[in-house]
């Protein structure tokens, strides 16, 4: 067929159901996204399939717990993810569910290919089993714990259907060295080529002591193992065993975090060559996105979460963040406080600001008609130069996934861009002819920079360069521009600016955090009322109280999930930056623990000190400003401004750790 696009096929993993997304799972989702709007612009027909993998025992432990059936509950959650997605604007192209009837008949299919090739056989096993992890852990023994989660192991024999696993060594290890990209970044093929070289044991891909899974025909009740059903899931959204008629087979690009590599690079190549399918051209192992240099557990309740941020900052922003901050392929730290500051200081101060100042000056001085260069001199075509090879270097940089180096490439642009209007004034110019022939030249050339940075970092911030592409009045959809054919120098004169944008408004860095942890403190506990003494809402409408309904009557058994107990305070101090809070220790009889409260605009800290209180000792812990607070110290709210004032024992000698019931 004539002018048929080159096809691109890109993943990320097919998340566990267990859970909803936090900003790791963004930022793979994120990438990936970054990734389809830049190929789509380089002139590819793209797909990107995410999707959720719904199979195995904690998921049947999770119904269990809620009292749905499983196809209920992972029904809820599948839901639950695709609107995430698609409410951040990362929408997948082909979202896939492990439950859907496509995957289910791929991955029976799969098998069956496996089999006939002689690569499946039955045999027994009996080994130390981590039903967190879905995984046995291999020379492990009885009363061992989980060395990826630390929770105990369970000892499990049964049938299984094995994959030949040993037999795909050899074959591996030549196709890595005939596909030296096949695995990125380097550190982690090297990671790979060893424990391939180091020999592979045969692997189990049935279970029988499972419930919830794909059955394998005729052999219930077997079902298969999470990994053959999971990774087989980007073959299904892609047509599955009819995937030449969409021809997006081989794919072309699997995004996964460095936690699932092996599985991604050993298994399902091996699965695939055992079914003598084509096998994937690259998989791209990203590192963690760590919360205080510890990974991110809701247990620990260090969870960040997307939509308070983009609720706060936008969407670009947190994309801007997830790619500039770090470098891809490496672990890095989530912050808000650099997510606030790169915010302020790149996006407000930088992009948005030049925009809405040159738009400004061409309304004053050219009617909002982008002005025709005049003659030109040197440090104009100085910044003409910057921008023309920024066109190259950002394309190259993030063509080998550097983002990071890409977008400092094109913020380097603009910082040039500032200066260039610092150093001209043009604001300072008057109105005779050589002078606004020299206004025009400078406005036309801040112009073209503009326009050929917002279309380079469109694939990252496709919102606001959208609407950079409509004030600076460009033709046609920014997603259209074709990036082979970006230039300097095509930006045509007369053009009429359009309507002003808000872009980036500055917040301030403390009301910012603040207001992003209490949305999400308020989504991670979303029956917990606004605790008065620990996190004061920031803003309360008189109205809401009003409007909501009544509280619903609750038996005694929910009183007691709630554990009261006295504390004493031993210790209490300010929190720097954090205006509300006093970050206490607190005597509760057992422990001692750490707790922020938001009473600093009411209490003296020294003045707390010895003072009995009651505490919420069994509320899961969670970071405010940056401090962990595991506790809740109990206080009335009084007055409009909701004044909190401390429950106290100030009549009775009341014991240390006794429970309020
Ligand atoms: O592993 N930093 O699903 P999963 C960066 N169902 N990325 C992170 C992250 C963090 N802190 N936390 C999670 C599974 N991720 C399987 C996959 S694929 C056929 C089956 C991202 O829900 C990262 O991409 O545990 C990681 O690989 C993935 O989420 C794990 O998602």
């Amino acid at each position: 067929m004539p002018n048929e696009k080159p096809k691109f096929y890109l993943t990320t993993p097919i998340y566990y159901t267990n859970g909803l997304p936090h900003i790791g799972h963004t930022y793979t989702t994120v990438i990936a996204d970054a990734i389809r709007r830049y190929k789509r612009m380089r002139g590819y027909e793209v797909v990107m399939t995410t999707g959720t993998d719904e199979h195995g025992v904690n998921v049947e432990r999770a119904a269990q717990k809620a009292g749905i059936p499983e196809s209920e509950y992972v029904a809820r959650m599948a839901v639950a993810w695709k609107a995430l997605w698609d409410e951040l604007g990362i929408p997948a192209d082909e979202f896939i569910r492990t439950t859907d009837i496509r995957h289910v008949r791929t991955v029976q299919w799969l098998f069956k290919l496996c089999k006939e090739n002689g690569y499946v056989y039955k045999g027994n096993y009996t080994g130390q089993y981590c039903i967190y992890d879905n995984a046995f852990v291999t020379d492990a023994k009885p009363g061992d714990n989980c060395p990826d989660c630390g929770r105990p192991t369970e000892t499990v024999t049964e049938e299984n259907y094995y994959f030949k696993l040993s037999a795909f060594q050899k074959p591996l290890l030549d196709f890595y060295k005939k596909n030296p990209n096949f695995i990125q970044p380097e550190t982690r093929k090297n990671e790979i080529i060893s424990f391939v070289e180091g020999g592979l044991k045969d692997l189990s891909i049935t279970r029988t002591t499972v419930r919830w899974g794909i059955p394998v025909p005729g052999e219930e009740p077997h079902v298969f193992y999470v990994w053959f059903d999971a990774l087989t899931a980007y073959l299904s959204a892609v047509g599955g065993p009819d995937y030449e008629k969409r021809g997006f087979w081989p794919c072309d690009l699997h995004l996964v975090g460095k936690d699932i590599i092996r599985f991604h690079s050993v298994y399902w190549p091996a699965f695939l060559m055992a079914a003598m399918l084509p096998v994937p051209k690259q998989v791209w192992a990203h590192g963690w996105f760590l919360m205080d240099a510890s990974k991110m557990s809701k247990s620990k309740g260090n969870v960040v979460l997307p939509r308070p941020i983009a609720n706060m900052l936008g969407m670009d922003a947190m994309r801007y963040f997830l790619m500039r901050e770090v470098v891809f392929g490496q672990d890095g730290n989530f912050s808000y406080d650099a997510l606030v500051t790169r915010y302020n200081s790149d996006l407000a101060n930088g992009l948005g600001n030049l925009a809405s100042r040159t738009a400004a000056m061409i309304e004053k001085n050219f009617g909002g008609k982008i002005p025709k260069s005049g003659p030109r001199l040197p440090q104009d075509d100085a910044l003409a130069k910057v921008a023309s090879e920024a066109v190259g270097e950002a394309l190259d940089r993030f063509e080998k996934f550097e983002f990071a180096r890409s977008l400092e490439t094109i913020w380097s642009a603009i910082t040039a861009a500032d200066k260039y209007l610092t150093s001209e004034q043009p604001w300072a110019m008057g109105d005779s002819e050589a002078d606004t022939q020299r206004k025009a030249t400078i406005l036309w050339t801040t112009t073209e920079l503009l326009r050929v940075v917002t279309v380079l970092a469109h694939p990252v911030l496709p919102d606001s360069t959208a609407k950079v592409w409509t004030l600076l009045g460009q033709p046609g959809r920014i997603s259209a521009v074709e990036l082979d054919g970006l230039r300097w120098g095509q930006l045509v004169a007369g053009v009429q600016l359009g309507k002003a944008q808000a872009l980036f408004p500055r917040v301030d860095k403390q009301e910012a955090i603040e207001r992003i942890e209490a949305m999400a403190n308020e989504e991670l506990n979303p029956t917990q009322q606004p605790a008065p003494a620990a996190a004061p809402a920031p803003t309360a409408t008189a109205g809401g109280a009003a409007a909501a309904p009544a509280p619903e009557k609750i038996g005694i058994e929910d009183f007691t999930k709630v554990e009261m107990r006295v504390g004493q305070i031993k210790t209490a101090e300010r929190i720097v930056g954090a205006d509300k809070l006093l970050k206490l220790t607190v005597d509760i009889g057992t422990e001692i623990r750490q707790i922020c409260a938001g009473i600093a605009q009411f209490y003296e800290p020294e003045k707390l000190i010895g003072r009995k209180v009651a505490v919420v000792v069994n509320l899961a812990p969670r970071k405010l400003r940056g401090v962990e607070s595991n506790g809740m110290i109990v206080a009335a709210s009084v007055g409009p401004e909701g004044r909190p004032v401390l429950a106290g024992f100030p009549d009775e000698d009341v014991e240390i750790g006794a429970r309020l019931k």
